[in-house]
């Protein structure tokens, strides 16, 4: 038996003691569903950009139609994706365990599409607008025009729905998130290089709080010194096996 599946079959015997689970994603679990990641380097027209300097206030500022061009890219990209097996593993997972919190950094509402419940959206959707103007509230659906519309309550253009860097996040997703955090006693981070903030101090506040923490990655990061479960490989393939091993052991009633 490999190491991975020694550790695949040890976390799937802690599943069914787990009382609360907070599941923290990032960019890599939608890597299999065909969408770029932020590390990845961008394809075509977009390649000579960096995302933090597009998706900023000030680049939105300067140049609001790269920016919403950018944005229109990337919706195109995640309507034309479907949840991979990662996704769908995650969602069939968590009606099985006795209470599942998926808090997510995407924006591409892959994990709602699969089915999952429950979904904290901490840096927003890209399936949505809103308006730029200060106190403005009004929020409608993208439209695939080249430029940013104009909102019809207060003339200002509207602007992607997201959480750019340098804005706060929702107070209210972070401060859920944050607090489940400190009394979960088990908390996977998947396909994330744990380096954006405050996202990324999810799965500390875990681990201070004494849960175990899960790191699904083909690569280190900043988080896996910390983790117990280090399962190095993509969550495409890592989620689905996960799941067989879960179910062949709450089936079978054996811990193995
Ligand atoms: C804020 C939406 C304050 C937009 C995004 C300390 C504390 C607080 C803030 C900061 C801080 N230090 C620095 C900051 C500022 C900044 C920040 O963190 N900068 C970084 C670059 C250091 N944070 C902010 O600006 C945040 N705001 O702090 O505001 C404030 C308070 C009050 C008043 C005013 C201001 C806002 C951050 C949110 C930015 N918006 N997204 C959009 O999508 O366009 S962030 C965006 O990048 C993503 O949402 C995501 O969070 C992040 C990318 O991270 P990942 O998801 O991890 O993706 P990445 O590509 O990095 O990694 C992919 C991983 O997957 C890799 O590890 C790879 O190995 C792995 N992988 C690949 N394939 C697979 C896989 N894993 C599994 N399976 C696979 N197949």
């Amino acid at each position: 038996m490999t190491n991975l599946s020694a550790t695949l079959q040890a976390l799937a015997a802690r599943l069914p003691a787990a009382r609360s689970v907070l599941v923290l994603t990032g960019a890599g679990i939608s890597a299999e569903s065909g969408l770029p990641t932020f590390r990845d380097a961008m394809s075509g027209m977009w390649s000579r950009f960096r995302p933090e300097d597009l998706a900023t206030p000030e680049a939105f500022r300067h140049q609001p139609e790269l920016v919403w061009r950018w944005y229109r890219w990337r919706r195109q990209l995640a309507a034309q994706a479907q949840p991979n097996p990662g996704h769908r593993a995650l969602a069939r997972l968590q009606p099985l365990l006795r209470e599942v919190l998926i808090v997510t950094q995407n924006v591409d509402g892959l994990h709602q599409r699969a089915g999952s419940r429950d979904v904290l959206e901490l840096h927003g959707s890209l399936l949505r607008d809103r308006c730029s103007g200060s106190g403005c509230t009004w929020v409608m659906a993208c439209r695939d025009v080249p430029e940013p519309p104009i909102c019809p309550v207060c003339g200002e253009k509207m602007r992607p729905a997201v959480i750019w860097f340098g804005e706060p996040l929702p107070e209210d997703a972070l401060l859920r998130a944050n607090e489940f955090a400190g009394q979960c006693d088990l908390c996977f981070s998947i396909g994330t290089s744990s380096q954006v903030y405050p996202a990324a101090e999810i799965a500390m506040i875990a681990a201070r709080a004494g849960a175990d923490i899960v790191e699904i990655n083909p690569s280190a990061t900043p988080l896996t010194p910390y983790a117990e479960f280090v399962i190095n490989g993509p969550s495409g393939e890592m989620l689905p096996d996960l799941l067989r091993h879960h179910e062949r052991i709450t089936q079978s009633g054996v811990t193995l």
